[in-house]
Parts: C-alpha cells; sequence; structure tokens
C-alpha cells in the first residue's frame, strides 16, 4: 500500500482517551525490546513516526497513528520489561485487555515476538486471548537480521510448535517481510466495519 500520510493521532491509558472515531484499525503487541515500534515505522516507510529505544518499555500507553487519512495503527505497550514485576502486569493487563475486546473498528492483533527467543505462557496467553475477543491473529518474528538462515528455520519451527502457526519473518531494520505483512492486512482495511462484542456478551 502507498503510504501518503502517517501521523501520530494521540496516547491513551483507556477507553476514555481512545480516538472517539471508528475506523478499520491494526494493532502491534508484543514483549517489551520485540521492535513494535520499529516495525510500525519501517511498514509505513517512516523513520521516526513512533519512538523507539534500545531500553525496553518505552512505550508505557496506547499510541494510535491514522493511515492515509482512513485507518488506525496501534502501538500498544510491552510487556515484560521488568520481569515478574506484580505491579508492571497489573498495569498492564487491564489497559490492553479492555482495548482487545473493547475497542470498535480492531480487526486484528499483529503478535510480534522475537526470532531468538522461544514463546513462553505470555506470549501464548496472548494470541488465546486475541482469538477470544474474535481479532484475526497475525504473527510476526521480528529481528531475522539478527540470526543466520539456519537457526532462523529452526526458532520458526520452534515459535510454530508453541503458538500453533507459523509466523512471518520481519526485520525491521532490513524491511524483510514487509510485502507478506502488507498482504495480510490490507483486506483487513477494506472490511467494513462491524460491531464486536466482548466475549462475556456473545454467549
Ligand atoms: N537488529 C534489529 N534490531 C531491531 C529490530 N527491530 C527493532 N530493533 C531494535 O530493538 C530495540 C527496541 O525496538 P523498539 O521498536 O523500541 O521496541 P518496542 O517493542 O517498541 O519496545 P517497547 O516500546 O519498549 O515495548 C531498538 O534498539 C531497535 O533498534 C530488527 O528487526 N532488527
Ligand atoms: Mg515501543
Amino acid at each position: 500500500m502507498r503510504i501518503h500520510n502517517a501521523e501520530f493521532v494521540t496516547s491513551a491509558a483507556d477507553d476514555s482517551g481512545w480516538p472517539s472515531d471508528i475506523r478499520p484499525e491494526i494493532a502491534f503487541a508484543g514483549r517489551s525490546n520485540v521492535g513494535k515500534s520499529s516495525l510500525i515505522n519501517n511498514l509505513l516507510n517512516r523513520k521516526g513516526l513512533v519512538k523507539t529505544s534500545a531500553e525496553p518499555g518505552k512505550t508505557r500507553l496506547l499510541n494510535f497513528f491514522l493511515i492515509n487519512e482512513k485507518y488506525f495503527f496501534t502501538d500498544l505497550p510491552g510487556y515484560g520489561f521488568a520481569r515478574g514485576d506484580k505491579a508492571e502486569i497489573a498495569r498492564w493487563k487491564p489497559m490492553i485487555e479492555s482495548y482487545l475486546t473493547g475497542r470498535q473498528g480492531l480487526k486484528a492483533l499483529v503478535h510480534i515476538v522475537d526470532i531468538r527467543r522461544e514463546p513462553d505462557g505470555m506470549e501464548t496467553a496472548l494470541a488465546e486471548f486475541a482469538a477470544n475477543a474474535g481479532l484475526i491473529h497475525i504473527l510476526v518474528a521480528n529481528k531475522s537480521d539478527k540470526v543466520s538462515k539456519l537457526a532462523s528455520a529452526k526458532s520458526v519451527r520452534e515459535i510454530e510448535k508453541a503458538l500453533g502457526k507459523k509466523p512471518i519473518l520481519y526485520s525491521a531494520h532490513t524491511g524483510e517481510g514487509k510485502d507478506v505483512l502488507w498482504k495480510a492486512i490490507t483486506p483487513l482495511l477494506h472490511e467494513r466495519v462491524t460491531p464486536r462484542h466482548a466475549p462475556e456478551d456473545t454467549e
């Protein structure tokens, strides 16, 4: 897709801060430091649109970006920057979960993992949560430039085994995988926005 416009809209901790207009929306989530913000910049061919950092925990709020004046991309805060920190999880979980279940217009969760890291229980929980919330779950293994072809094939098998699907190989530094990810996202942007219900409403 040709990106003629990409702009930051707002940051929010909860639904009172989400943009009020509803458009097709794609969210990007994953562990802290996996390269969520870098990947969004790479996907949009913008260098500094989304703030990135070598220090984990840079993105603390939900950040909304308006793309081509038509779609929202949301950069979600990462989890796991303070390993096992209960206060961190207590802040992160409701912020993400209420967004994933309640945000009208949200079509898909792009779940980003680090190619070098075997997925743990947090990753499985996020994938399951997205599916239960009725979202399309797109799995991406980022930082492919950091490993050899051989090591990356092995990691892909491990990630597939843990999370039940083959990830799209991506490098936010070289742009590997960009076309494949756009192919997965583009049709969703052209779908009609229909009301979503939290899982408990549908029973
Ligand atoms: N080699 C390599 N480094 C990457 C890649 N993507 C991101 N990085 C680096 O990883 C670090 C973290 O990147 P961010 O994009 O800030 O990661 P994030 O997931 O948004 O992090 P939080 O906001 O803290 O959750 C930075 O130093 C990036 O330059 C990649 O594909 N390859
Ligand atoms: Mg970030």
